[in-house]
């Protein structure tokens, strides 16, 4: 309705002169340009835009509220360097091949970068990729090794490696910044994926934001102290915050005096070391009175739990406070420079995670929590301010999406979807069921091997390693996964719906019992390990 209006008033206007009819011209041709922002772990929890109420993201939120939220995101995978090759390819893990972080990622697939490449445009993937080797379909590349440092971090600037001074948010965003400005041919359109390793573990927070939640207590979830009842899978989890989460390593109580021992005391010190003496000082002022405080309090049992959780979200939060400041200054560099109609911005997280519900943290399930991923897109050109989708959009839909929005023709072996006219409003039209595979098993956190579908109210979810475990949830009367209605007979006829549409999935996407096989053999011959 909005684009008919405007045009009606464009066509008008170029009656008047020749000039602003040429100029319309070469802004019908202009392809957009796309910033893809990505975050790694960055729960939809932790978005304000997604009203939990835990943090305030006025710049993330911003391109929701002049452009589109999607409601109901997800991913296919729920594990970093998979999630990208994913959204790189616009294909199932089991078909482009990195089905978990160990495999290698074959780069010379195609991908929607390559393109884009070809059809003109700039690229650039600056930050973290978490895929192994130089990344192709870019004409420039500043990446991350593996999965990155948040102090002094080492870089890789088109496959040399260099190591930057200072906090990681801020330098992937002066040199994404620096290539906007200096780098690219202004002639051309762009595409620029810039990939945040915040908030990855270990959420070390940068100087300014040690303080942002110094008064506040965070209150977990309402199932922190969940029991797995019926869930025996997600009873031998190990991402548990009272049972996992590494005092030293992840909530920063590394003592000088050596009293508080952890298993990853070690690797702890090793990031402390990471610092130079300036940054050191401003750390140890920050979390030595902590750590006094921590010893004295003497906590244990449930005490401990929520003081763990509570640190936890103090410094995962801090971490992203400094994602969304960041956001905001390259919100602020396309509108200064005239960039920002034309341009599509993405902001989303390579998966889901945990805020202590089931009383974890990490991801791997097909639960809720770690199964979705924030999305939020503008694009004035096209989309309206202030949209809402609610359809299942998968991290599988951005490969095709950004082709289409580009104007050129979709590869046929693209798996995922356009979502381009469900934001329009131009159809509704759209699947009814998404599917989901992980296979990172056995591994850390010990999330069994599994697959499974969801529609808008149900989820089915399949775990096969070493037994066949099946669950099924009705998330309208249960959202937060809690009571498992498999082989409940009142369930009877969604059970058999929802098995069919597995098998009608895994046939439409070309996966089955043999694939599952084959991955679990390679994993196992990688890992040298035996079944
Ligand atoms: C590391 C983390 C895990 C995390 C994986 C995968 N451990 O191994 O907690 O699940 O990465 O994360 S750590 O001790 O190294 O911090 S992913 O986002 O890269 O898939
Ligand atoms: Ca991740």
């Amino acid at each position: 309705m909005r684009n008919s209006i405007l045009l009606g008033v464009f066509s008008g206007l170029s009656l008047i002169g020749c000039s602003s009819a040429k100029k319309q011209e070469t802004e019908k041709r202009e392809k957009p340009n796309i910033v893809f922002i990505m975050s790694d772990d960055h729960a939809y929890q932790a978005i304000s835009a997604y009203g939990c109420g835990l943090n305030n993201t006025p710049n993330i939120d911003r391109i929701a509220k002049e452009g589109v939220i999607f409601t109901k995101g997800f991913v296919t995978n729920s594990i970093c360097a998979p999630s990208r090759a994913v959204m790189l390819t616009g294909k199932h893990s089991f078909v482009n091949g990195k089905v978990d972080n160990l495999m290698p990622f074959d780069w010379e697939q195609d991908n929607f970068a390559k393109q884009l490449q070809k059809s003109g445009y700039q690229t650039a993937m600056i930050g973290k990729i978490h895929l192994n080797g130089l990344p192709q379909g870019f004409d420039y590349s500043n990446v991350l090794p593996g999965q990155g440092q948040y102090y002094n971090p080492d870089f890789i600037e088109n496959g040399v490696k260099k190591q930057y001074h200072g906090y990681c948010t801020g330098i992937t965003t002066d040199i994404a910044m620096e290539w906007l400005e200096n780098k690219r041919d202004k002639n051309k359109p762009f595409l620029m994926l810039y990939h945040q390793k915040a908030p990855h573990r270990t959420w070390m927070p940068e100087k300014k934001y040690f303080d942002l939640f110094k008064d506040k207590q965070f209150t977990p979830p309402a199932n922190f102290f969940d029991k797995y009842e019926n869930r025996p899978v997600a009873a031998k989890h190990e991402m548990g915050i009272y049972e996992h989460m590494d005092l030293a390593y992840d909530l920063k109580m590394l003592d000088e005096e050596g009293e508080i021992k952890t298993r990853l005391r070690k690797n702890a010190q090793w990031m402390y070391e990471r610092m130079d003496s300036t940054q050191k000082a401003a750390w140890d002022a920050h979390y030595k009175p902590l750590i006094a405080e921590f010893k004295a309090k003497g906590l244990k049992g449930k005490e401990l739990a929520l003081w763990k959780y509570d640190r936890y979200m103090k410094d995962y939060l801090s971490t992203i406070q400094s994602v969304d400041d960041r956001v905001g200054e390259l919100l602020d560099y396309l509108d200064e420079n005239g960039l920002a109609e034309n341009t599509i911005v993405v902001y989303t997280s390579d998966q889901g995670f945990y805020l202590g519900e089931h009383g974890w943290f990490d991801k791997r399930f097909m639960y809720e929590e770690s199964f979705r991923t924030p999305i939020l897109m503008r694009y004035p050109k096209e989309i309206k301010a202030g949209t809402e989708v609610d359809k299942l959009i998968q991290n599988l839909d951005f490969a095709p999406a950004f082709l289409d929005y580009a104007g050129i023709t979709i590869p046929k072996d693209i798996q995922g979807e356009s979502f381009r006219k469900i934001v329009n409003g131009e159809s509704g039209e759209w699947r009814d069921a998404i599917y989901y595979t992980y296979y990172e098993f056995p591994g850390e956190h010990n999330v069994q091997r599994h697959h499974g579908i969801r529609t808008d109210r149900y989820k089915l979810i399949h775990f096969y390693y070493d037994s066949d475990t099946w669950e099924l949830y009705d998330l309208e009367k249960d959202p937060t996964e809690m009571n498992n209605v498999y082989n409940n007979l009142a369930y009877a006829d969604v059970q058999k719906d929802m098995h069919k549409k597995l098998i009608e999935l895994r046939i439409k996407y070309d996966d089955s019992d043999e694939n599952d096989k084959k991955h679990l053999q390679r994993f196992l011959d990688a890992k040298n390990l035996k079944h």
